[in-house]
Order: C-alpha cells, then structure tokens, then sequence
C-alpha cells in the first residue's frame, strides 16, 4: 500500500477512534475529525512525533452541513466512521434528546460522513469504509433500545453499501467490537479486564490488510476475559 494514502478516521479524539489514528498513522496520511479541537491537536502532534503525518477536521458528525463544508474537499482512501455515543438505560428512563442523539451520531451521521467522501472512491475504482459497529449490533441488552437499535442499523447500512459499491472495486466492512476501555459510557468504566482500544484498532488494520480482490465484511473481537457472573 502506497505511503501517501490518507484515512479519515471519525471520532478520533479519543478512545477507539484516537487508537485507530494512531496504528494506521503507520501507513497512512491521517484526517482526523471529531469536536474537541485540543484533543485533536493532540493527537496530530503525537502522530507527528512518531514520524507519520496528521491534518485535524474539527466537526459534529450529527450536523449535516458542517460535515460537507469541512469534507468538501477531502480524498480519502479509507474512511472509519467510528463516532459514536451510548446511553445505555431503559427506554422509560432516557429522554428524547439522549435518544435523538444517539439516532444522529451513530446512525444519520453514516449517511453525511459517508456521502461526502464516497464518490470520491467509486469515482478513482478504489476506497474502503470501515464502520465501528458492536456486539449490540446483533444482540440485545437491557438498557439498549436505542444504542443496539443504532447498531442493528449499522449492520443494515454496511451490508447494502458493500453491495452497491463493491463493483466499483470500494470495499465495505463493519468491525464490532465487545466492551472496550474507554470512556464511552460509565457502564464501562473501570472494566479492566475489556479490550484495549488498541486491540480495536488491530483488527481494523486487519480488514484494511487484504489483497484488492478479498473482502473481510464483517469482524467481531471479543475478550476472553469477561468476568464470570456468580
Ligand atoms: O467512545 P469514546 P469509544 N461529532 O466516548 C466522538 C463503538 N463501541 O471510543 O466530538 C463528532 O471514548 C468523540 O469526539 P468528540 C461505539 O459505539 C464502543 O469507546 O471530541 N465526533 C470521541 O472521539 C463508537 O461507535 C465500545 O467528543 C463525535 C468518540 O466519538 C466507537 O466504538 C463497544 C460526536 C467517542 O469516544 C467508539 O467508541 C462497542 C459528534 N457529534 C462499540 N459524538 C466500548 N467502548 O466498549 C461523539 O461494542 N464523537
């Protein structure tokens, strides 16, 4: 793969999103967008200390016009819509916004993010869209109305995307993930025995790592070490 490859990673910040950045900055040109500007400087400066290169996109996944104002004139090779956000509570308990929320940044956002950098790909017969989905994404939880329901949606959304575009030689893939240390939800605070983002991160270098006519659709990773229920 070419050095001068460039990949836009959303939600990179922090957490999964800022590990991602960080492993493919090994190969590639990195975009990264999220909303916290600092962070995202950061990150650039890190990436830049290890040798690679990084250029930041300030911007709300959730607002439709800022995404295609800051990602008008962006070439990405690979995009990973990774943002996300999880309120994981009872539907009695979670307001509307916490609801909308979740529905605009881990679902509508797809379509912004995606639209804006897709032709892109289809137009040069080559791209890969790597989405962050979960084990939610095909099971249910309490607490998860709306945070599987986004997930399930994922699912749906990559698996007709990959067939829309695989013949113009753009590869779709959805790498879901169990708990992963971060700061995602309090839920997961404090769970030591989770994934690493860095292992999220791995996983989604695999999926890059295939020769052009092989397609890896779908990963989960898992930990082994889930603590057993007494
Ligand atoms: O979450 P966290 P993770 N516009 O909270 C960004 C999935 N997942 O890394 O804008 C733009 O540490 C936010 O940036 P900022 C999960 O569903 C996780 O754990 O600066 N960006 C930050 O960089 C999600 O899809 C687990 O606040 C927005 C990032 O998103 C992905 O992994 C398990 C934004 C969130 O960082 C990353 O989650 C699983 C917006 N409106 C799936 N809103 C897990 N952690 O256990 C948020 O199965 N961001």
């Amino acid at each position: 793969m070419p050095d001068h490859e460039t990949a836009l990673i959303t939600g990179a910040s922090r957490g999964i999103g800022r590990a991602i950045a960080l492993r493919l900055a090994e190969r590639y040109e990195i975009i990264a967008a999220a909303r916290s500007e600092a962070e995202l400087d950061e990150l650039a400066a890190e990436i830049g200390e290890r040798g690679g290169r990084c250029t930041t996109v300030t911007l709300d996944v959730a607002n439709p016009r800022m995404v295609a104002e800051a990602l008008a004139d962006v070439d990405a090779d690979v995009l990973v819509n990774n943002a996300g956000v999880g309120v994981l509570k009872p539907l009695l308990e979670l307001t509307a916004e916490e609801w909308h929320t979740m529905v605009d940044v881990n679902f509508n956002a797809l379509f912004h993010v995606t639209r804006a950098v897709l032709p892109g790909m289809v137009r040069r017969g080559r791209g890969h869209v790597v989405v962050i989905g979960s084990i939610a994404g095909r099971s249910a939880f309490v607490g998860g109305t709306c945070y599987a329901a986004t997930k399930h949606a994922v699912m749906g959304f990559a698996e007709s995307l990959m067939l829309e575009v695989r013949d113009a030689g753009v590869k779709v893939s959805v790498v879901s993930p169990g708990s992963v240390r971060t700061n995602f939800s309090p839920e997961f605070a404090g769970k030591d025995w989770a994934l690493a983002p860095e292992d999220v991160a791995d996983a989604v270098l695999h999926v890059l790592d295939t020769p052009p006519a092989v397609l890896i659709h779908r990963l989960e990773v898992r930990t082994l070490t889930v603590p057993k229920k007494r």
